[in-house]
């Protein structure tokens, strides 16, 4: 690809190392405190570091790496960029970094202590939210960027299919928008004007609801970009191709369907939202599981085949064929593995009764650790392998595939032990977002720690391997950015593994963006317009005499 848009490409990259470097210390910092081994200087906080951990890996990592990915596969699979599109991508890189810094500063400066989530009543400065709008705005900017140079590719190639992973990649970008929405209604139209002071109360179960609405869709925004390593990357490092271009195609458009109208699984216990329209979400909640039971018949699909065609036999003869010695694929594989229980453990958080149990317990924080902090991130870090020597034109050389094997392994192991330590303690009832981690010496509450699993210890230990595996990240990541040797004989080049896809008998309109923007907007309007006109109806009356918003 063009060197300008690798070097846009590495740009969002290395900020997202910078994030992940800082953003994990955080979580180190967070598994001694809750050990009761470490306390804090007076001026530094409990929230204030939960809230760095939080934003920094689950949004600033995430978001600039996606992009990344984006930029790299869009310009290798529909051709390089034009001008226009390139200065349009910088722009939003340009805007979302300035978001960044500014909420970064009220973070560490103690203005903003209110987690990633920043549910009110809990209030952080203005500047904090202006920091979060423009970084929405930043994300849009680039999405349009990209969406532009897919127009300009389509109108070249009339009636003819997009690639696939260009295909993917719009509809996650449409995915973002539609979410971000809601977050963007709240932070303007509430959480702005009553920071500022503007206005003195804010509607707290419709900033919730606000927030939920993006919130759950967020974590689409995060994992289709790993479904799209998993579907177009992994076929082709095993020397298979796409199982199905229309299943894989289908399961994009049901993520824009189903992820938006099924916030209220986040509220179930809370009061305000009448049970039909909690119970209304749930059973959507349910329809967006099927799109990855779908991505995971396909995974296993290909699997089969690719290995019977290396010569498995027997029932399970393949599995041994797949090439494990490759990181590229090894590192894939573990991340789709840990989403077997992830998943598992996403659907007893959506069953209405169920939720009572787990719901604001560190079986939450276990739950998103086997999400996003490993299916998700290690799909990153399998990606990242390949694709910095990729933009750099370096060699990725045969120390760093072994630093890499030791970096994934230990991931695995620091995940395993502190997401199990999490999910049983949060079956005994160990509260989450809490600073008081002794449980101020209730003796109840102490028993909790009394199984080797669910020892406190196991997770500083487990979040300790942790922070060991990212560091050598953080050094594979700087050897590939800088100080590899520069690849010269054609084979020392790397190359971007993109399987091939059959398209024949691939129905056209499900390129039909119209049709499944509208109705995913109809689904939105049957699950929230009632109970969201609710929360307003029955609004508080500030001083002024205005309902807040
Ligand atoms: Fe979740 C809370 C429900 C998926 C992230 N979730 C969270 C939070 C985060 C998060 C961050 O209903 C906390 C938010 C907060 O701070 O309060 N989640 C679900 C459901 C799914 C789900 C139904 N979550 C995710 C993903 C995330 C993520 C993905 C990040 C990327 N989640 C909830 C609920 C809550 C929640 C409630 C609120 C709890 C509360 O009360 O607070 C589903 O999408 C899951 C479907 C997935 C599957 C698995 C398919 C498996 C595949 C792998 C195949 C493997 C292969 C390898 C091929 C059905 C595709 C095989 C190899 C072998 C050898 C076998």
């Amino acid at each position: 690809i063009a060197k300008q848009d690798r070097v846009l490409a590495l740009s969002h990259i290395g900020v997202a190392y910078f994030a992940f470097l800082v953003g994990t210390f955080c979580g180190l910092l967070q598994v001694f405190i809750r050990n009761d081994a470490l306390d804090l200087p007076a001026w530094l906080d409990y929230y204030q570091i939960l809230t760095a951990h939080g934003v920094l890996l689950a949004l600033v990592f995430t978001t600039y790496f996606i992009f990344g990915f984006f930029i790299t596969g869009m310009s290798k699979t529909l051709g390089s960029f034009g001008p226009k599109v390139r200065f349009v991508s910088w722009l939003g890189f340009g805007v979302m970094t300035v978001g960044t810094l500014l909420a970064i500063v009220m973070i560490v400066s103690g203005q903003a202590s209110v987690l990633y989530t920043f549910y009110a009543p809990l209030q952080a400065s203005g500047w904090y939210y202006i920091g979060l709008a423009l970084f929405v705005v930043g994300t849009w900017i680039i999405g349009f960027a990209l969406v532009g140079h897919y127009i300009i590719w389509k109108r070249e190639h009339k009636k003819q299919l997009s690639p696939l992973f260009a295909y993917m990649t719009i509809a996650t970008i449409i995915l973002w928008i539609i979410a971000c929405l809601g977050v963007v209604a709240t932070v303007l139209f509430q959480f702005i004007p009553w920071a500022f002071g503007w206005v003195d109360t804010i509607n707290v179960e419709l900033s919730r609801s606000l927030f939920w609405y993006f919130g759950h869709p967020l974590v689409y925004f995060w994992l289709l970009p790993a479904y799209m390593a998993w579907y177009v990357i992994v076929p082709k490092i095993i020397g298979g191709k796409v199982f199905s271009d229309s299943l894989a195609r289908l399961s994009f458009i049901l993520f824009i369907l189903f992820s938006i109208p099924v916030g209220f699984h986040h509220q179930l216990t809370e009061p305000g939202i009448e049970s039909f329209w909690k119970f209304l979400q749930t059973v959507l909640t349910f329809m967006v599981i099927i799109p990855s039971l779908m991505t995971a018949f396909s995974l296993f699909a290909t699997f089969e085949i690719t290995g019977r065609q290396k010569g498995g036999r027997g029932l399970f003869g393949w599995f041994t064929r797949l090439p494990w010695k490759d990181i590229r694929f090894t590192a894939l594989f573990i991340a789709m593995f840990f989403f077997i229980p992830g998943g598992a453990g996403g659907i007893i958080n959506a069953s209405f009764q169920l939720n009572e149990v787990i719901h604001n317990t560190l079986w939450v924080v276990g739950h998103f650790h086997i999400t996003v902090g490993t299916p998700v991130a290690m799909t990153f870090m399998g990606v990242t392998f390949w694709l910095i020597p990729y933009l750099t034109g370096r060699k990725l050389t045969k120390s760093i595939q072994k630093l890499a094997f030791i970096q994934v392994f230990s991931w695995s192991i620091g995940m395993l032990l502190m997401s199990t330590a999490q999910h049983i303690l949060g079956l005994l009832g160990a509260p989450r977002r809490t600073a008081y981690s002794g449980y101020n010496g209730n003796s109840e509450a102490l028993k909790w720690f009394d199984g080797i699993i669910s020892n406190h210890v196991t997770m500083a230990i487990g979040g300790s391997i942790l922070f060991f595996s990212a560091m050598i990240l953080i050094y594979i990541v700087f050897v590939s950015f800088v100080a590899s040797p520069k690849a010269v004989k054609e084979e020392d080049f790397v190359e971007f593994p993109i399987a091939e896809s059959d398209v024949e008998n691939t129905p056209k309109f499900l390129e039909n963006w119209w049709i499944w923007i509208a109705v995913a907007l109809i689904l939105i309007a049957i699950a929230y317009t009632v109970p969201l006109s609710n929360m307003m109806h029955h609004a508080p009356v500030g001083s002024n005499g205005f309902k807040t918003w």
